[in-house]
């Protein structure tokens, strides 16, 4: 059957199929990711920067020249791509044990400096790739494999709220947080993505979308379930909303 003009694979998308576990949402992102490529006809100039975690292969999936970083350390490799060659879009993609554990520093010294880069944090409250052990996001009391009991914040601590941390950076020109639940979420975070790009093309500065995730299998919830859980209990951890949006990048709406 012939498919329809709308539900096409992008061009951005190589043919590879995902390992994502089903219901995973980095599947949606990267689809929306490939799409805001594709209308804005960046795909030959853009380079994207591969985490460390479950989106390690994100080179396999995007049709674009792609890097592999060491674990954090994508915005540092990107700091250095887009400094050679300020000409091409370059972006990181990164979960949230990447960015907000052991790539903390690079995330904020970046944004600080105001790279002209973007980023696509993807907050998913765990680690997915090696077995679900507590992330810097995860939740008050949410049950994990090194936190049994539930997260005690006298012990672990208290969940990082990245975009916020990040708007209050000089150097940040868009800072947005989104989820990806249902299609108007799913949209808005498109929307978010596409002036995320196009704010770097403007050469405007820092822009970071952060993505409510799902993490079914880790959270132990079936799919349906689990986006249930980013909307009931994320999303009110990490409310929905723009951060930081320069008066530029306001104009480019
Ligand atoms: C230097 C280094 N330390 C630790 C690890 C182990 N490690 C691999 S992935 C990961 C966490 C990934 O979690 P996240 O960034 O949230 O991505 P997700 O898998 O949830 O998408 C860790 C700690 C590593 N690969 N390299
Ligand atoms: S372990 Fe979690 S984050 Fe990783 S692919 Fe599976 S559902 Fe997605």
């Amino acid at each position: 059957m012939e498919k329809k003009a709308g539900f096409a694979k992008p061009e951005a998308l190589t043919d590879a199929l995902t390992h994502y576990c089903p219901g995973c949402t980095h599947g949606i992102i990267h689809r929306l990711i490939a799409e805001v490529i594709d209308e804005l006809g960046i795909r030959e100039i853009t380079i994207g920067i591969a985490p460390v975690g479950c989106a390690v292969l994100a080179y396999n999936y995007f049709n674009l020249d792609f890097a592999e970083a060491a674990h954090g350390r994508a915005p540092a490799m990107a700091t250095g791509l887009k400094r050679v060659q300020p000409d091409k879009v370059v972006f990181t993609y990164q979960g949230d044990g990447d960015l907000a554990a052991i790539g903390t520093a690079e995330i904020v010294h970046a944004a600080s400096r105001g790279e002209n880069i973007t980023t696509i944090f993807i907050n998913n409250a765990i680690y997915g790739m090696t077995g679900g052990q507590m992330a810097p996001t995860t939740l008050p009391g949410q049950v994990t494999t090194s936190t049994p009991f539930g997260r005690d914040v006298k012990l672990a601590g208290h969940p990082l709220r990245v975009a916020e941390l990040i708007a209050t950076t000089s150097g940040a020109a868009y800072v947005v947080r989104r989820m990806v639940t249902k299609p108007a979420t799913i949209a808005s975070a498109k929307k978010a993505i596409k002036l995320a790009f196009q704010a770097q093309r403007a050469e405007l500065g820092f822009s970071l979308v952060e993505i409510l995730s799902s993490c079914p299998t880790n959270w132990g919830l079936s799919p349906l379930e689990a986006l249930e859980w980013v909307e009931e209990n994320m999303a009110s951890y990490y409310p929905l909303g723009d951060y930081k949006v320069i008066d530029e990048v306001k104009s480019l709406k």
